[in-house]
């Protein structure tokens, strides 16, 4: 069966943790995988008949011919696990890397996940920059991260000092930092295109109002980023909450050149005093 190979069985445990996470409610969020060429192979022979060419209004000529395992636009990852050919599917890119068809699954006329042009966009500038290494694009609606889009200045500095400062591990786990997208209507070119910029130089972005968009080599890091990020971000609203906003103290600058140093990660130096 489809489902028991195990690039399809990563991809459904990583949707049902994230709804296990409270990352998902209703069709909150989504996840896309570039697979590798020995998996789309393992998977072809359950490949139906191909269905017609849609073009994307975005396009990337380094992801022609690619496939991609995707969650269905408007479909709950609540859902994933119970019945992932309606809620997931997998599909091939055109050899001009500007159109999808469904080789599996999504059911019933189910599409790609709306922000499929920001994840392919994304994708693209991902493998360019790490030389094919990375493959999973993840969105999801993380609550105290979104919390402290209210309260943080919408930028890359502010976010990523609270985030290291939150939590140790963080300056290890993200040493390049986060990029912040202002807020934007979700689905679209545009906020494809702002955060496809910020990818160039950052594995994490946060959406002001609306979540986090995070990108990794496997599922396993990719959702550990996930993770890790919300964490940081748990820890930094129940101290911001619980002191009224007034800390008494954090973990210091040379703690994080320190942690650096210890772990052998650079650090993204435009964001320490
Ligand atoms: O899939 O999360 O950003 C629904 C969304 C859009
Ligand atoms: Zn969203």
């Amino acid at each position: 069966m489809m489902t028991e190979i195990p690039v399809l069985r990563g991809f459904i445990r990583m949707c049902q943790d994230g709804w296990e996470q409270g990352w998902h409610e209703r069709n909150g969020g989504n996840l896309t995988y570039r697979m590798k060429p020995e998996e789309v192979e393992a998977c072809r022979p359950f490949f139906n008949e191909p269905r017609e060419w849609n073009t994307m209004g975005v396009s990337a000529e380094n992801l022609a011919g690619e496939y991609f395992i995707t969650t269905g636009s408007g479909k709950f990852l609540r859902n994933v696990q119970e019945d992932p050919a309606h809620n997931t599917g997998i599909v091939e890119i055109n050899a001009a890397g500007d159109a999808w068809r469904i080789v599996w699954g999504l059911e019933d006329g189910a599409r790609p996940t709306s922000e499929f042009p920001s994840h392919f966009m994304n994708h693209s500038v991902r493998k360019a920059a790490t030389n094919g290494a990375y493959r999973v694009i993840y969105h999801a609606h993380t609550p105290n991260l979104i919390a402290m889009t209210y309260i943080l200045p919408l930028t890359a500095r502010d976010f990523t000092r609270a985030l290291w400062q939150s939590a140790t591990e963080c300056p290890v786990v993200f040493p390049g930092g986060v990029g912040v997208v202002e807020w934007m209507v979700p689905g679209g070119a545009d906020i494809a295109l702002a955060t496809s910029k910020l990818m160039k130089q950052y594995d994490a972005a946060v959406w002001a109002h609306h979540g986090l968009f995070v990108s990794g080599p496997d599922f396993d890091i990719t959702f550990g980023l996930m993770h890790t990020i919300e964490k940081a971000a748990q820890i930094y609203m129940l101290a911001m909450s619980a002191s009224g906003g007034k800390i008494r103290q954090t973990i210091t600058d040379d703690n994080l050149r320190a942690i650096a140093k210890e772990f052998g990660v650079t650090l993204n130096e435009e964001f320490l005093n």
